[in-house]
């Protein structure tokens, strides 16, 4: 099916220039700099025998002859001694001496070599197997036996070489000639048992430094065109490359004892039994099997049993539908009653919510690792529908676990994130979550990737579905070595996947292993797979199962009998049988069982909050004193800072002195109050350090110290907790996803996530939509993440004007037709509600909403619209008074001037939210309606503050009410606010709008045009007959 397109081209040697290149990046600077450049680059380089691909051996040579001249053949030290003497270019090269001792070492073939009298050829032989090994190592993973169909893989020859020592002349002149398209670099046949030196890049000559070439292919085509294609050629670090050849040349590496044979005989039996149980019990049900691909299980748990004999003790895994019961199984070893009876319909839920299909959910679990004896922890996160959105979220989560565990090298805490073929190439977000993979407030120092490479997508070819050979071509990006494997091979899958774990110990980096192998079934169990794909389907029936095959292989070793593999069969099916018998007494499906981040302590034991209150989110005077200081100071010493910003923090400082605060104090406020409470603070987003408009400035950089940072906020308290305040990459997909993973890992942090402005987090919609949103109607499971989203309208064009409050509002649960029965608003309707919508007019409140986030007894999300314009308003100002013990947060803030004093007088209440208040209040005045027109603040927008508002309502009879705001009509918050206003009076009056029209973009692109809309809407506001006709 995927025959490789460019084969060719694939296959050809690298040019001159791309091996200096290439090399140059792989050595190490010192201690070769000098000579290397002086005598290799510039005099050498000029020789008429150098080619691209010689020059690479000459270097090879060079190294050798530079740590020891007698090393090397007597020509090369002639060579290189005139060379590093300076002689021009084509007279380094004198004639040897006769060869004679450098070569002695060489066993059978020796007189082959030194019968050559040809200096010249023998130079150029060396070279050409010197290509030769490199084309094995760069390419030999396209020749490599990956597809277990044998029908789909970048091969060129369906006849697998036999590899023996005797090895068949004519295929190898194949293989070479497929390897190498131009040939043999020159070699023939001839030269097959000549002895050649092995460079240093090399480690199939295990303990000898030279072999016959027929051996050096042997062990070539052993290493790299078997069942396991190693692609890793491409990262620029010499260390890490020679790490990896290690593991694939070194001769006999891949050997099993007999005692590890069974284990994974064990683990297969297993997984595909568990497979069979199923389809046994509920043929007619989906549950994304995971046939064709059984060897799974023991790659994961081959991953785990290494990482946690490297120290590793708790793991976070993030996969999509495939195979998932069989990981959640077999894997994290969830009970399978508790699995079988989600196949049972008629079970009652116990816990409120959508709840979610079986293949979505998550789990924890925490159980002794039989293989090296030690506790470990298995964490699965629940995901949406939507592939490889889970990933950044695993990655956040990983990322605060390790945090809390002060794990600051991945040592402790690992991801693993599995993937489908088709996903990982096509989904954005696998590119997003890769580039944070090295990011320092981002890394989770190394991820292991498994992908299912069942070499379809639902329907879809990988044809059709990618313009990348393979599948995992994304991961070259962050240089991860990519190990390919024939996944019915399970010897080869547990190899690779005990590398894999090892290189993620060592390097502390990503890596792929891409389990190339097939889908016996069609997308799901329901689905016909020979409308698309007859032919590949006629080939799969004709597939024997992994497990039988191995289970074959086994017994013809002796390692197993028939008796002993059928009895370990009889086991693990009595052990499903009794599983099934016993969820049948199950009778209430609990979600909370499915967990995957527990909050111990935060909840009583049977997971309700400890209390339905929230106490006053006001703070002293000394602490909003002391935390003002420090804001408006350089807190160590001999640092300077930028002129503007000494200008900024003076003011902040007067600001203190005057008991008030702006917006970028107000933060600072409820941030650096909730660090002395122990409670982690993580603000993650774009240029949020400094603050996309320059108000925050949470990192002062010293003006003469490159890299010297200082960050305030740390230097509160004597036993603070720490603030992290990080500029995140461009991505919102990704970025949100992490922050909203990291938030999962404990109660006790306030994490939020900025967007740079706020319509650019419809580029991370599907985490809003399918995480943020349902997640605890879905998953049992709170959150308590804090979205800044800076909104309004500044006639600054339709970009970055609006934060879409609208969409946000439509995805609230509450009902806009019905008056809550509650007896206590303020916290009850919090808890009750999917998240909660704020819009503050004044820092005060900004400061009080932070806060309460925190001394809420349950998490919830919390979107906060955030100013722009009121970020630098004089009149966005708040007094201290505001903000101490016993103020709290207002969800209303209604009106406070005359028309609050003589209410029956009024006209008309204006119902608003956010900036548009101070435009208000000024035309107001202006017009000299301060009795007449009442201004009313909804501060909290959802949930809806029905009790607040029906006061207010209630307090103006003769009022008319109007919703007023500076978006258009069908934006904003009017379709919201309407019907819940309407239902708060019982819908005795209209509720008029006054505002602009319906429009398709957010905001006009032309200055003059938006400050005409804004005073229009303000003179409907204003105009007390504009309603008239229409009542
Ligand atoms: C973002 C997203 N787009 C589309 C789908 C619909 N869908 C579900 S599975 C699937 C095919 C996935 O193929 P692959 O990643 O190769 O996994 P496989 O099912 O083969 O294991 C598609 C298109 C989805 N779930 N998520
Ligand atoms: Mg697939």
């Amino acid at each position: 099916m995927l025959n490789l397109r460019t084969c060719a081209a694939k296959l050809r040697p690298l040019t001159a220039s791309q091996t200096v290149k290439t090399i140059s990046q792989h050595r190490p600077a010192a201690p070769r700099t000098f000579q290397q450049i002086r005598c290799y680059s510039a005099p050498v380089a000029a020789e008429p025998f150098l080619s691209g691909t010689s020059s690479n051996y000459v270097e090879e040579m060079y190294y050798a002859w530079l740590e020891n001249p007698k090393s090397v053949h007597k020509s090369w030290d002639i060579f290189f001694r005139n060379a590093n003497a300076g002689a021009a270019p084509g007279t380094a090269y004198q004639s040897p001496p006769p060869l004679s001792t450098t070569l002695s070492t060489l066993s059978q073939a020796q007189f082959l070599v030194q019968a050559q009298p040809n200096v010249d050829k023998l130079v150029e032989d060396h070279l050409a197997v010197q290509s030769l090994i490199r084309a094995y190592q760069v390419r030999g993973h396209h020749i490599a036996k990956l597809d277990p169909l044998g029908i789909s893989c970048v091969n060129f020859d369906d006849a697998p070489v036999t590899v023996s020592p005797n090895v068949d002349l004519a295929v190898f002149k194949e293989r070479l000639r497929v390897l190498t398209v131009g040939g043999f670099y020159g070699l023939d046949e001839s030269d097959l048992d000549k002895v050649f030196h092995l460079p240093t890049t090399t480690f199939i000559g295990g303990n000898e430094s030279a072999l016959p070439l027929r051996e050096i292919i042997r062990r070539l085509e052993m290493a790299y065109c078997q069942h396991i294609g190693v692609e890793f050629m491409f990262i620029n670090d010499l260390e890490q490359c020679q790490w990896i050849r290690q593991k694939f040349e070194t001769p006999g590496i891949m050997q099993f004892t007999n005692e590890e044979k069974r284990t994974l005989l064990a683990r297969l039996v297993r997984s595909t039994r568990f497979e069979e149980f199923l389809h046994r019990k509920w043929s007619s049900e989906k549950r994304f099997g995971l046939e064709g691909c059984e060897v799974l299980i023991p790659a994961l748990k081959t991953i785990i049993d290494k990482s946690s004999e490297k120290g590793v003790d708790y793991v976070i895994m993030g996969m999509p539908h495939r195979g998932r019961l069989n990981v959640l199984a077999n894997v994290i070893r969830k009970e399978l009653e508790q699995i079988f009876c989600q196949f049972d319909s008629k079970l009652e839920a116990a816990d409120e919510g959508s709840g979610d299909v079986k293949y979505h959910l998550g789990m924890y679990h925490r159980r002794i690792n039989r293989v090296t004896d030690r506790n470990i922890t298995l964490s699965l996160v629940a995901n949406p529908s939507h592939l490889e959105a889970a990933d950044p979220v695993v990655q956040g989560k990983t990322k605060a676990e390790q945090f809390y565990c002060g794990d600051t090298e991945g040592k402790k805490v690992m991801s693993i994130l599995l993937h489908g073929d088709a996903a990982f190439a096509g989904q954005g977000i696998v590119y997003e979550t890769f580039h944070l993979s090295d990011l320092p407030s981002y890394t989770t120092h190394g991820t292991v990737h498994v992908v299912v490479n069942n070499q379809i997508g639902f329907t879809t070819d990988p044809r059709m579905a990618r313009s990348s050979p393979y599948p995992t071509d994304v991961a070259r990006v962050v240089n991860a070595p990519i190990f390919h494997v024939n996944a019915d091979d399970p010897e080869a899958v547990v190899y690779v996947c005990n590398v894999a774990a090892e290189w993620r110990s060592t390097f502390h980096k990503d890596v792929v292993v891409d389990l190339v192998c097939y889908r016996r079934n069609g997308h799901n169990e329901m689905d016909e797979p020979m409308f698309t794909q007859p032919l590949m389907y006629k080939q799969i029936r004709k597939q024997k199962p992994v497990l039988q095959k191995y289970a074959e292989l086994l017994i013809s070793q002796g390692v197993v009998n028939q008796p002993e593999y059928e009895e370990e069969i009889a086991k693990y099916d009595k052990i499903c049988e009794e599983a099934h018998a016993r969820s049948k007494d199950e009778k209430i499906l609990h979600i909370k069982h499915w967990l995957d981040s527990p909050w111990p302590g935060f909840f009583t034991l049977d997971g309700q909050p400890r209390s339905m209150t929230c106490p006053s989110t006001g703070l002293n005077e000394e602490d909003l004193t002391h935390i003002g200081q420090v804001a408006s100071s350089v807190p160590v010493e001999d640092f300077t800072i930028h002129g503007g910003l000494s200008r900024i923090l003076k003011t902040r400082g007067e600001m203190v002195k005057n008991r008030t605060v702006d917006w970028a104090l107000a933060e600072y406020m409820a941030f650096g109050s909730l660090l002395k409470e122990g409670i982690h603070i993580r603000l993650s987003g774009q240029d949020v350090e400094r603050g996309t408009f320059s108000h925050r400035h949470h990192v002062l950089h010293d003006q003469n110290v490159d890299k010297r940072t200082c960050i305030p906020m740390n230097h509160l308290w004597p036993n603070q907790a720490p603030y992290t305040v990080c500029n995140s990459s461009l991505s919102e997909y990704g970025v949100l996803g992490f922050e909203l993973g990291f938030a999962m890992a404990s109660p006790n942090a306030l994490v939020l996530w900025e967007a740079q402005f706020g319509d650019f987090h419809n580029t991370a919609q599907c985490i809003i939509d399918q995480f943020i949103c349902p997640g605890q109607a879905k998953w049992v499971r709170q959150n308590g993440i804090v979205l800044l989203l800076p909104h309004g309208m500044e006639g600054m064009g339709p970009e970055h004007s609006s934060a879409r409050p609208e969409r946000f509002l439509q995805m609230c649960n509450d009902d806009p037709d019905v008056f809550p029965k509650l007896d206590d608003f303020d916290v009850r309707q919090l808890y009750d509600c999917n998240w909660i919508v704020v819009n503050c007019s004044t820092p005060a409140n900004f400061f009080h909403v932070l806060r309460r986030q925190i001394l809420l007894p349950f998490r919830k999300p919390l979107i906060i619209f955030t100013p722009k314009s009121l970020l630098r308003h004089p009149e966005a100002r708040s007094s201290f008074d505001d903000m101490l013990p016993g103020t709290h947060f207002l969800r209303v803030i209604p009106d406070g001037g005359p028309a609050a004093q003589s209410p029956e007088q009024v006209k008309r209440v204006l119902f608003c939210t956010g900036k548009v208040y101070y435009d208000l209040t000024r035309e107001r005045k202006a017009q000299q309606m301060e009795a007449d027109v009442a201004i009313t603040r909804v501060e909290q927008l959802s949930p809806f503050p029905f009790d607040l508002l029906q006061r207010e309502a209630q307090k103006y009879p003769a009022a008319e009410l109007v919703w007023c705001q500076e978006e258009h009509k069908n934006q904003g918050y009017y379709d919201y606010v309407k019907p819940r206003l309407r239902t708060t009076i019982n819908r005795a009056k209209p509720v008029w709008y006054a505002g602009r029209e319906p429009a398709a973009a957010p905001a006009t692109g032309n200055k003059k045009t938006h400050l005409t809309e804004l005073q229009r809407l303000l003179d409907t506001a204003f105009n007390l007959d504009a309603f008239k006709d229409l009542a």
